[in-house]
């Protein structure tokens, strides 16, 4: 399976295209657009998300609803293209206007601009932007219809937002609740301080990061592998969350803990019960030797602060050499709901092209019988 994405974040659209998917598969439009909304929501959010309705409108591979094999070609639409027409349009613009050369620290804009050979950072932000990650989503929620036909599913929460930290442990069910919850948190009282701690970074014109947990139940044992290290399952899982925006950190099961402890606290005994392997508990976060072990999958991710500050940072002016205060025009204070969305996103496609890698399979019956074939 593969995505390619496509698009500016003030252009005329964001573009997907899939390659791999099995014919038959149903596609739920319903879940796609409830994924990208949700992508749009969380406290923290700024101008922008106002402006956006995104949905998804599909433009080939699907006919009533079910997938043909065929790519599946989808948009998005930008609504604020209507606002960037005359400085973004393809076919005539104004490039006088809304350029950016005071870069920012931590965006792609000064590495861009140089590695590109432009004198506008502009020509670097507008792909370089997390509005691609629109793309990614309704591309994941394709690959969760995939997924749930498997009896596989893919969920999460926010775990931290700035070092406010919820260190309870959650199970798979109880994740449920974390998205109807302003920040994504399941702890009413850390997520009200993390509330608060947003609202003081908005004033003081700051930006704040967080931690995602992601969970993956249902996956049967033996996926990636332990044979060639590109097929690696762990390996694949990080790098697909590290492609996203702003992360820049995973862990996998008990993570960076695995460097702070001894053997017999990190590795899960296993025993034989009922004729089923089952292990004592879960620090390998479902992985072992680069393969499901039929544990839940366990990743989490770190994501940095916004690098639009509206106090804006000390930078460079690129056009004059001279000192300045980075651009801000708008921000999102905290993105770390849309940050947890994206995260199950990628996770989901990157699991989903595994099983397809593996299983093979031009429709969907083949793939659930292969499926169900494995112990
Ligand atoms: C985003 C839209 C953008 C930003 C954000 C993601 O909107 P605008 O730049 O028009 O305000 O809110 O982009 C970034 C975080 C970034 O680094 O560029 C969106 O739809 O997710």
């Amino acid at each position: 399976m593969k995505l390619t994405t496509a698009g500016e974040s003030h252009g005329k659209a964001l573009v997907g295209i899939i390659e791999g998917l099995p014919s038959n598969l149903p596609v739920d439009i319903d879940l796609i657009n409830q994924y990208l909304a949700l992508r749009q929501s969380g406290y923290g959010r700024g101008g922008r998300q106002k402006i956006e309705r995104d949905k998804i409108e599909i433009l080939s591979g699907v006919r009533n609803r079910l997938t043909l094999g065929s790519p599946l070609a989808f948009e998005i639409v930008n609504r604020d293209y209507e606002n960037w027409k005359p400085y973004m349009a393809p076919e005539g613009a104004d490039v006088t206007q809304k350029r950016l050369t005071k870069v920012r620290p931590g965006h792609a804009d000064l590495t861009g601009v140089m590695k590109y050979d432009q004198t506008d950072a502009r020509n670097i932000l507008e792909r370089a932007s997390a509005r691609e990650t629109a793309v990614r989503v309704a591309a994941g929620a394709i690959a969760m219809c995939y997924l749930k036909e498997l009896g596989v599913s893919v969920s999460g929460y926010v775990k931290c937002v700035c070092g406010i930290e919820d260190k309870n442990e959650y199970s798979f069910e109880e994740l449920a609740a974390a998205k109807s919850q302003p920040l994504f948190m399941l702890d009413p009282a850390i997520q009200q301080k993390a509330m608060s701690l947003i609202d003081e970074l908005r004033e003081a014109g700051d930006t704040a990061g967080g931690i995602v947990e992601i969970r993956i139940k249902g996956l049967k044992s033996g996926f990636g592998s332990c044979m060639q290290y590109t097929t690696k399952l762990d390996a694949i899982l990080a790098s697909a969350l590290m492609s996203v925006q702003a992360i820049k950190g995973v862990e996998v099961g008990m993570g960076f803990g695995v460097a702070y402890n001894r053997g017999s606290a990190v590795h899960d005994e296993i025993y034989l019960k009922d004729g089923r392997y089952v292990r004592s508990r879960n620090n390998a976060g479902g992985i072992e030797g680069g393969m499901s072990n039929g544990e839940e999958i366990v990743l989490r991710a770190a994501m940095k602060p916004i690098p639009t500050l509206m106090k804006g940072l000390h930078t460079v002016d690129y056009a004059t050499g001279q000192p300045a205060t980075a651009a801000a025009e708008r921000s999102d204070v905290a993105a770390i709901c849309a940050c947890e969305v994206i995260l199950e996103s990628v996770a989901a496609f990157a699991i989903a092209d595994v099983i397809s890698g593996r299983l093979g399979g031009d429709n969907l019956r083949e793939v659930k019988e292969r499926y169900s074939r494995l112990s």
